[in-house]
């Protein structure tokens, strides 16, 4: 159980381990959580990322993804992606490792793309779907800070999945 009191914590690359030690959920996605993602399906034990979540009795939450190096098939490893229960929910990303692409699209079906490194923020409005792809040579690991109400709707990515993929093209990321 997390103590009454809350700490403050510092998110910097080289302090993940002290934000992670901080009770915190923890979250991990293998290959096998991610069937139907993928073209190709992923080795079902790799893991792809990980996500450490704040507990927190306030109204915002923090939580850290860190997302391993690799592909199924020529696409990089990616999140599962999800829009949020409370269309007014927006949400904000900072890098902290590696090099990051971030897929963005609405039910409207406008989609848009950035690429998110360490030092760099990426801002998610109300009503976006949003889903990390690791496009660089290491761990790709960012903070997310988001309402604690915006819930997660997995749903109508599971159904439908993304417009854009990210896949390897002559040795480079492409968005498809
Ligand atoms: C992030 C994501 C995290 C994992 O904390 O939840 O990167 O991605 P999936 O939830 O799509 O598997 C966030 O966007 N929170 O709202
Ligand atoms: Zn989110």
């Amino acid at each position: 159980m997390c103590p009454n009191i809350e700490r403050p914590v510092n998110v910097a690359p080289e302090s993940i381990s002290e934000f992670i030690s901080q009770c915190s959920t923890h979250t991990v996605r293998r290959g096998k959580d991610m069937a139907g993602f993928y073209i190709e399906e992923p080795d079902e034990d790799s893991v792809i990322y990980e996500v450490y979540e704040l507990e927190s009795s306030g109204h915002i939450k923090l939580a850290v993804t860190i997302m391993k190096q690799g592909k199924a098939g020529n696409e990089y490893f990616m999140t599962k992606g999800h829009y949020h229960e409370d269309e007014r929910a927006g949400e904000v990303y900072f890098g902290l490792k590696g090099k990051g692409l971030l897929l963005l699209q609405t039910k409207e079906g406008q989609t848009d793309e950035m690429e998110l490194t360490s030092g760099a923020a990426a801002s998610i409005p109300p009503g976006w779907a949003h889903r990390s792809v690791n496009i660089g040579e290491e761990d790709f690991v960012f903070l997310a800070v988001y309402p604690a109400t915006a819930g997660h709707d997995y749903g109508a990515i599971e159904k439908h999945g993304f417009l854009k993929r990210v896949v390897e093209m002559d040795g480079k990321p492409r968005v498809v």
